[in-house]
């Protein structure tokens, strides 16, 4: 069988409300997307997912959806999306949309009729249930905090929301709803476009008699029974077969509190129901007793674990990882992980080389490129997110004092991501010519594109040569995946072996030197094809490794 075209490929993550602004709008639009195609191709991306674009009252910023016919006006017209398309398919380049299809708005046209009457023919579009005892009908809570369910007090029934009460979830019991969501998907397909990355896809099967959780240790009650459910593969392969077959798309599900043996199945050859997935469990090695809103350390034994049980596991099943440190719901991986001070540059190659020589697929995050970090704002005003909003008042609420709450928002806030792209050192970063709607960071005059582009050391070109090598180096896309010094509280490495060929790479995963002892018994002596340092070691049989230090050894 001929391999995948995207099994080789780097896919380019764009907010476009942050990526670059052509109308002095604050907020960034299609066009200001097309300005940058070249930019994106000289970093060597083959596609380019899109966060959502569609009509919405932007409550989360396009993944409350209310119309997905149509275009939000501040992004530009259909016009713009089909010169995209078009733009991208000059290049050789290709677009994923990401489409929400968990949940609407609920200014979508579907719950406007839904909410009206219990016999609205729409009315079973969405999940209703009446009260238990003049309370909420189950224990479930939403992800952004709260009960899961809301009280629509003329009907007098409540209605799911997995996110916040303005996304209403969708009844996918209902062939209707599925049918209707299908031909909406053709209809984008049909714009000539290439894949689709689907939001929350992996929640979309309730339980259906919606129990009451006993217990949940991480306070997410509700997570199992909508968690990977009942009919998820059923409905995948029906959604494959509707969708992304007669078009040949390329699929990534966003897979929220997944397992490993669910994503096996929904990648493993011959399931025909997604490509590939997003899990986020190594990006919970720093949170405490599994909580986001703490101020936990990382874990770096456990994230080692975590990443090698997936890479092991996915490859055994033959299903497919995409592998990030960075999207739009997560902080900056440089400020998370790595340094973004005194050891900014080599902590962010070292980072990349890490997860760009894994087996996968490498998705990219707008800046993080050019090492882009998290603003850390002083001020809860600075801040946009719904969700960021809701855990500030509950920490309050909580009783903690202001700084201590501020603390743990800088570090988690979705936010962090979701500053301007810093293009250049002009006004706003050179973002926009109007006032940004979220506050640019402060170090864009030393962390911007344009500095990126004339500095032949810069993040940006480390980016681009690991992008080339999983092109030219098949065993970067076939080889297996064995973790080394598993126990080292200091170094990530590990090797992929395949046809005769090996592959090593050695990190230093943090500030302070270390030595690299190699565990195996064989000559030391490889081609180094990539390092953060100018003159790393070519015998890797032990290496005094400085901070930060990333090599990638290759011999055959
Ligand atoms: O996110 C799903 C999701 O569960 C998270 O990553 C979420 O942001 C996190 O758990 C909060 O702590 C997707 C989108 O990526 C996100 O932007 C949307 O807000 C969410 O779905 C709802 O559509």
């Amino acid at each position: 069988m001929q391999e995948p075209w995207w099994k080789r490929s780097t896919v380019y993550q764009i907010y476009p409300k942050s990526f670059n602004d052509t109308t002095a709008s604050g907020m960034g639009d299609l066009q200001g997307v097309i300005e940058k195609l070249d930019y994106l191709k000289e970093l060597g991306v083959d596609m380019l997912w899109l966060t959502p674009i569609y009509r919405s009252p932007q409550r989360d910023n396009g993944y409350d959806i209310s119309d997905y016919y149509d275009i939000e006006p501040a992004y530009g017209t259909m016009e713009d999306v089909e010169r995209l398309v078009q733009g991208l398919h000059d290049r050789d380049m290709k677009l994923m949309m990401d489409i929400v299809i968990n949940h609407t708005s609920t200014d979508h046209k579907w719950f406007q009729q839904a909410k009206t009457s219990k016999d609205n023919p729409y009315r079973d579009y969405y999940i209703w249930r009446d009260s238990s005892d003049g309370n909420a009908p189950n224990n479930w809570v939403s992800k952004f905090g709260g009960s899961a369910w809301a009280l629509e007090e003329h009907t007098d029934q409540y209605y799911l929301h997995l996110f916040d009460k303005t996304q209403a979830d969708l009844n996918w019991e209902n062939d209707e709803v599925r049918n209707q969501l299908y031909e909406m998907m053709n209809f984008w397909a049909d714009k000539g476009l290439d894949g689709f990355r689907l939001d929350v896809i992996n929640l979309v099967s309730k339980v259906q008699s919606f129990p009451y959780d006993e217990s949940a240790p991480d306070g997410q009650f509700g997570k199992e029974y909508y968690t990977d459910g009942p009919r998820i593969h059923e409905f995948m392969k029906e959604m494959n077969q509707n969708v992304f077959a007669p078009h040949n798309l390329v699929t990534v599900g966003e897979m929220s509190s997944t397992s490993l043996a669910a994503c096996q199945q929904y990648t493993r050859p011959g399931a025909n129901e997604l490509d590939m997935t997003f899990n986020f469990h190594h990006l919970k090695a720093d949170y405490e007793k599994g909580k986001k809103w703490t101020d936990g350390k990382l874990d770096f034994i456990k994230l080692k674990q975590i990443l090698a049980d997936w890479q092991i596991g996915m490859h055994q099943a033959g299903g497919w990882n995409a592998l990030f440190w960075c999207n739009h719901d997560q902080p900056r991986i440089v400020s998370r992980f790595g340094d973004d001070n005194l050891y900014h540059r080599e902590s962010a190659k070292m980072l990349a080389t890490v997860m760009h020589m894994m087996q996968g697929t490498p998705y990219i995050y707008q800046g993080e490129e050019i090492g882009m970090t998290d603003p850390k704002f002083s001020s809860i005003e600075y801040y946009n997110d719904v969700e960021t909003q809701n855990a500030y008042s509950e920490l309050k609420e909580s009783g903690m004092d202001d700084r201590a709450v501020m603390q743990i928002i800088q570090r988690r806030s979705r936010d962090n991501s979701r500053t301007p792209m810093q293009w250049n050192a002009a006004q706003h970063a050179g973002f926009s010519k109007g006032e940004p709607w979220l506050s640019v960071a402060a170090n864009y005059k030393e962390i911007n594109a344009e500095k990126a582009l004339a500095d032949d050391n810069s993040i940006f070109y480390h980016y681009q040569t690991l992008i080339r090598l999983r092109k030219e180096y098949a065993i970067i896309t076939h080889g297996d995946y064995e973790p080394l010094c598993m126990e080292d509280e200091r170094i990530f490495s590990y090797e992929r072996r395949w046809n005769g060929e090996k592959l090593l790479v050695i990190a230093n995963f943090f500030g302070e030197s270390t030595e690299f002892t190699y565990p195996k018994k064989e000559i030391g002596e490889a081609e180094i094809l990539l390092s953060n340092y100018q003159d790393s070691a070519p015998n890797y049989s032990k290496v005094q490794l400085r901070p930060f230090e990333a090599i990638i050894y290759y011999s055959k």
